[in-house]
């Protein structure tokens, strides 16, 4: 396999590139410059390159699906247009080249669509709860401040990775007033908060949230505290498989990220992500709008082309 592609794929697995956006972007660079450096003598040999590419970087994490489904649309692109179109490896390497940037731009723009409706969904002085880092509610909460709505975040900390010291320090970067706070004062703090926002890794046919450990936990005290809790999530992040009865899978991690010394007799578990019901989140923020859980199955279909039937 090509270095590059192995490294990202490696970068992905350590949680170096982490966020499902990010994944999504770096494992389509990568793709870009394996083909660019490839070395193979004929199309058929480039293409099984690109085949084994797409492989190994969608199954570098296993609860990405706007990873699989960039990589897969362009593998499949590949072997479908790019197979029998392209007659010279130069012509196969720029279809396949520009396949993988327009996705590229595509991702950029249905990001900044989505910021633009999460930032004015914000209201004026708001305190917003949210969880690990996702990199597209600190696109929403920088553009909110920007527009001048005098917001507060508080952020949860996010064993055991603590993803939500990246999001404090993002924040702060921009003068956010941002307050960090442990997982488990999330119930205390949400007496303050007006709303919550947090990502999304995966989004299931019917409407359910699949996202970092402790998104469940912090929706259901919100709607403890009749807080709204909104979930920003591009329709790239439809899981596919849950059309057909598969469930997303969960990621289960290294338990020494939980407990480094092991301790006889202990079982530790480490599930990266939970899922949160559609009955808990008022709504999902898309570059669609901001639409009911009910809405996403509909769209996603539409956005990524999927045939629901003949
Ligand atoms: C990150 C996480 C984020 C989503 C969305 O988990 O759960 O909320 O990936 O991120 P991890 P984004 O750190 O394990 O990757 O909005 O950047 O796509």
């Amino acid at each position: 396999m090509h270095k590059g592609v192995e490294s990202t794929i490696k970068d992905i697995k350590s949680l170096k590139i982490q966020g499902a956006r990010n994944i999504a972007k770096e494992a389509i660079k990568a793709l870009i410059l394996s083909v660019k450096s490839s070395r193979a003598r004929n199309v058929d040999q480039l293409l099984s390159e690109v085949l084994e590419a797409s492989d190994g970087l969608a199954s570098a994490r296993p609860t990405e699906p706007m990873l699989r489904n960039n990589v897969h649309d362009v593998n499949n692109y590949a072997l479908t247009d790019v197979k029998t179109s392209a007659s010279t490896i130069a012509r196969a390497k720029v279809l396949v080249i520009a396949r993988s940037e327009a996705l590229l731009r595509k991702i950029d723009e249905s990001g900044k669509t989505l910021i633009e409706y999460g930032a004015k969904l914000i209201p004026d002085g708001a305190t917003v709860m949210t969880h690990c880092h996702s990199s597209t509610v600190v696109g929403i909460l920088k553009r909110a401040h920007e527009l001048g709505k005098g917001i507060n975040i508080i952020a949860c900390e996010t064993r055991p990775r603590y993803q939500g010291r990246i999001t404090v320090k993002e924040l702060a970067g921009e003068k956010i007033p941002v307050m960090l706070i442990v997982d488990s004062a999330m119930n205390m703090f949400m007496k303050k908060t007006d709303m919550c926002i947090v990502g999304a890794d995966a989004v299931t046919s019917r409407g359910d949230l699949i996202n970092k450990i402790g998104t469940s936990t912090l929706a259901h005290v919100a709607r403890f505290h009749d807080v709204s809790f909104y979930s920003a999530a591009e329709l790239f992040k439809y899981s596919q498989f849950t059309m057909f009865g598969q469930l997303e899978k969960i990621e289960e991690r290294d338990p020494k990220e939980v407990l480094e010394k092991p301790i006889k007799g202990v079982t530790v578990r480490n599930p990266a992500f939970d899922a949160t019901a559609a009955r808990y989140i008022s709504g999902y923020i898309t570059e669609a709008g901001i639409i009911p859980p009910q809405s996403f199955f509909a769209l996603a279909t539409e956005k990524l082309g999927i045939k629901v039937y003949d």
